[in-house]
């Protein structure tokens, strides 16, 4: 999957947004959809997903940017606040070598404690 090209709307975060299949749901508004991340690299693990479709951070609509960052940040100060962790990792990934996997824009927060190596 290259970086640019046409947004898939049969990508596994796109079928939680219209509610095709089950997510752990931890936060909701009309701009952003937060909820648990499947495959958690550390307990508390939570991806935050736009509403807009976008494959990825370069091609996210700038319009939106500001609303969306927003979100991420309230959701990872509630993941911080239920999980007291030492440290929280915020990251997204770009492209399959960058490690991307789904391609639905989407930003990890992962709660870190002192002295616990990281999952997956
Ligand atoms: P990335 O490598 O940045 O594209 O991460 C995709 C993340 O999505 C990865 O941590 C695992 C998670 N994931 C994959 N499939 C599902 C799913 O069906 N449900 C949930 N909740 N998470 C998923």
């Amino acid at each position: 999957m290259s970086l640019t090209g046409t947004y898939e709307d049969d990508n596994i975060f796109a079928k939680i947004l219209r509610g095709e299949i089950p997510a752990v749901k931890v936060y909701e508004d009309d701009v952003a959809l937060a909820f648990m991340d499947l495959f958690p690299q550390a307990e508390g693990h939570t991806l935050v997903i736009p509403k807009v479709p976008a494959r990825n951070f370069l091609e996210f609509p700038g319009d939106y940017l500001g609303s969306y960052m927003q979100k991420v940040q309230k959701v990872a100060k509630a993941v911080t606040a239920a999980t007291s962790p030492d440290g929280v990792v915020v990251m997204q990934f770009n492209g399959a070598p960058a490690g991307q996997t789904v391609f639905h824009l989407h930003f990890h927060i992962i709660p870190r404690k002192e002295g616990e190596s990281m999952k997956g």
